[in-house]
Order: C-alpha cells, then structure tokens, then sequence
C-alpha cells in the first residue's frame, strides 16, 4: 500500500472500494463494553470504535485482546492535535538532533536502518487514560473503554545510540522530543514530551518497525519513540526533533496533563483536588479479558475458554486469578511462557465450566513479582485526570 499520501487512502478508504468491507465489520464487530465499532474506517486500520475523526481517536473492541500481539490494523490511536500531517516524503525526512550535543544530527530512515546497530522489544503501549470511563464520578477525558492499549514488537533503533552518536555537553539534562503533529518546536500547543537523562535506559528506542511492518501512517509513521513500561503519552508520534537542554521546559502537556496527585495513595476526590501533581509514569499491574464478551452467549455445562491478556511496568506477571463467584474464590489461569520478554503482554486462560443457566461474571486479577496485584474496580483511587485505572476486569456472559 502507498503510504506517502494519507489523505489518498482516507478518500479510497470512504468510497467504493473499502465501503463494502467497513460495513460488515460495524454489523459483526464486538462493541466493547456496549460499545460498537463504526461504520468508516481509517487507512490501514479496521472498522475501529470511534471518538473522533479529527483528531482520530480509535480504540480497539474487547475480542482484540484474546490475541498477545495487537495486529497493527486493531491497534488503537490517539493523537491530539486535529491537524496531523497528510503527506511525508519518506526520502526527504529527517530527525533532527540539536540542543547540548557536541555535533547536531540530522538523520534519515536510510540512516537509521543502515548506520545503527537494530534492536527489537516487544512492549505494551497503554494510554495512560485507558479505562478512565470506570471512574466514578466522572473523570475528565475521552471516555476510554479497556482498548486504548496495544502490544506489539517494535523494532528500531537505541535512543541512547543516537544521542552518543552527537555527544551530549556536560550540562545535558533533559531531552524533548517534538512530533511533526503541529508548531515549531516551544510554541503551543505542541505535542511535546521531555525525558530526563536518568529516565534513560537501553530499552527505550526509535522504532520505524511494528510487528514487522513499517509503522502503520496513524501510529507514528515514519518512527515513534517506544519507552517500554511506561504510559504511551511520551511515547512520541512521527518523531522528527530531538532537542537536549539543560532546564525542564514546563511544557503544557508536561505541566498540566498526564499528571496525578503526587501522595501516596494518588488519590483526590472532586471536591478536594490535591495541590500538588506528579507525572504518570510506570504502569500498574493489570489484566483484560478478551474471551468471552458481554455479548457471548454459552451452553450451560459447556466448556468456556476465558482467554485474555496481563502486563505491567516490566516487573513481570506471576499470575493470573479467576473468579466466577464475585471474588469470592480465585483459581489459577494458565499462563503463556513468557517468551516475548517483560515488557509485553503475558496471555493467559482458563477453562470455565458452567453449572447453571442464567448470567456469570467471570472477573481475572492479575499479579506481579513485587506482589502487587489488581485492586476491585470500586477501590481504585480517582482522579481528577482518569488516568491508571487497573480494577480487576469482568465480563458477563448468558448462560442458557
Ligand atoms: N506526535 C504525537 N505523539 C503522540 C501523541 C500525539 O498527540 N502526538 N499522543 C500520545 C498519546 S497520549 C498516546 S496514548 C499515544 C498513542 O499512540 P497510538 O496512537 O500509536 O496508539 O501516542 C502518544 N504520542
Ligand atoms: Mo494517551
């Protein structure tokens, strides 16, 4: 598929020739959580559930999360400037590397792929409002369902790699990183995010690849900075500047969004907001179901494969509960080897058996190496922002 011109493909994708295959996917999608998917569907992407089209704010339905690797047409997308560009000449772009370097950088694809050593992670990318509609009361934000979460393999550059490569000055502190989603670099508002030095590990990487394949135009295409275990707001789309200064910037979507109340149980209530904020960083433990859905409908006494997915910020999942009585009682799932490393999802399953005709909720807890495991829905602490809710999952199916 020619990828340089987006709006082509938009037009392609809302005329005759993607129409017939839109609409059958909005009658025989999974909604999620009641939720349908819509009629239309973006390039390179599915019939999708949809918030917005400008800008696209699509997120996947449940029945994506029975698979551990997101197929990069299911994957969700957030971006938040209505104009995002259309068109980019794969030749002529660049990253540009400026600020307290020794040597700027301006580096093509060609440069990326031929000149550094390629690494590949697989890593969850979680919104970090993901959930925020299971808040109560209502938290500010689009009203995410559980799908504005994603695994994938990523494959692309170190960071670090390319920053050795211009040579950082002594007094180098903070990186920013700006997408080619809006303005020159400092004006407002822009999509920038900063990273400090110390947040810096080997894993973080510039990634031009996604389960194989170029990054889908809506994921970030060309590269995207991918930050395994932490919140995707920073993980920056259509990365094009790399700016490394020696003073935080307190920019707005570091200052102002992706903020919690900086206490220990970051927790507020509405009508007392907590003073003072910290930014979201590390994910919590958290597990989704993505078989059976609310719509399933089961033979009693049949035999029901619970299937769903658990990760967290890379300390590793030890397990995964299940529970058809409410929470009364937890039964091991099964979990998979493990083999797609820390950072991704861990799938898991579990053999369910019905006895009586009627509802079941079957509800999955999972939990990490530090102990730490999913708290009931009702316990998360809110806040005013939405963001990392990770209640134990339910789905209820009808048994008749
Ligand atoms: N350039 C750019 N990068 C961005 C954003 C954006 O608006 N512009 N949004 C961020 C946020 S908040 C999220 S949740 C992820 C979403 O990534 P996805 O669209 O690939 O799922 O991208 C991050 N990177
Ligand atoms: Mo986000």
């Amino acid at each position: 598929m020619e990828r340089r011109d987006f709006f082509k493909k938009s037009l392609a994708a809302a005329g005759a020739v993607s129409l017939a295959g839109s609409l059958e996917a909005a009658t025989t999608g999974q909604p999620i959580d009641g939720r349908k998917v819509s009629k239309i569907s973006f390039p390179e992407k599915r019939a999708l559930i949809t918030y917005s089209d400008r800008p696209p704010l699509l997120e996947s339905p449940r029945s994506t999360f029975s698979s551990v690797l997101t197929p990069n047409d299911e994957f969700f997308v957030r971006w938040h400037m209505p104009e995002i560009p259309t068109y980019i000449d794969t030749e002529a772009f660049r990253i540009n590397v400026s600020g307290l370097v020794n040597k700027d950088l301006s580096v093509s694809l060609k440069d990326l792929k031929a000149d550094y050593e390629q690494v590949t992670v697989t890593a969850v990318l979680q919104c970090g409002g993901n959930s925020r509609s299971a808040f109560t009361p209502t938290a500010g934000g689009i009203q995410w369902g559980s799908g504005a979460m994603g695994n994938a393999t990523w494959k692309g550059v170190r960071l670090r790699d390319i920053l050795e490569r211009a040579g950082l000055k002594k007094d180098a502190e903070w990186i920013g990183f700006n997408g080619m989603d809006n303005a020159a670099y400092y004006e407002t508002p822009s999509f920038i995010r900063e990273l400090h030095l110390d947040e810096l590990d080997d894993h973080v990487i510039v990634a031009y690849e996604m389960n194989g394949e170029d990054l889908p135009y809506l994921n970030g295409y060309p590269v995207r900075l991918v930050i395994p275990g932490t919140y995707s707001d920073s993980w920056v789309k259509m990365l094009s500047k790399i700016v490394v200064t020696n003073e935080y910037q307190k920019l707005f979507f570091m200052d102002v969004a992706y903020r919690i109340p900086d206490n220990e149980c970051e927790c507020e209530t509405p009508e007392k907001k907590f003073p003072k904020t910290k930014p979201i960083t590390k994910m919590n433990v958290k597990s989704f179901i993505g078989y059976p859905t609310n719509e399933t409908v089961v033979h009693n006494n049949s035999h029901i494969v619970v299937r769903g997915v658990a990760f967290d910020d890379g300390t590793g999942i030890t397990g995964v509960k299940i529970s058809t009585d409410a929470g009364k009682t937890w039964q091991d799932a099964i979990l998979d080897n493990g083999e797609l490393g820390r950072y991704s999802y861990r799938g898991f399953r579990h053999t369910f058996k019905p006895n009586q005709q009627g509802k079941v909720t079957i509800m999955s807890k999972a939990i990490n190496r530090a102990g730490e495991e999913q708290p009931f829905a009702a316990d998360v602490p809110w806040n005013h922002g939405g963001y990392k809710f990770n209640g134990i999952d339910a789905v209820t199916v009808d048994v008749i």
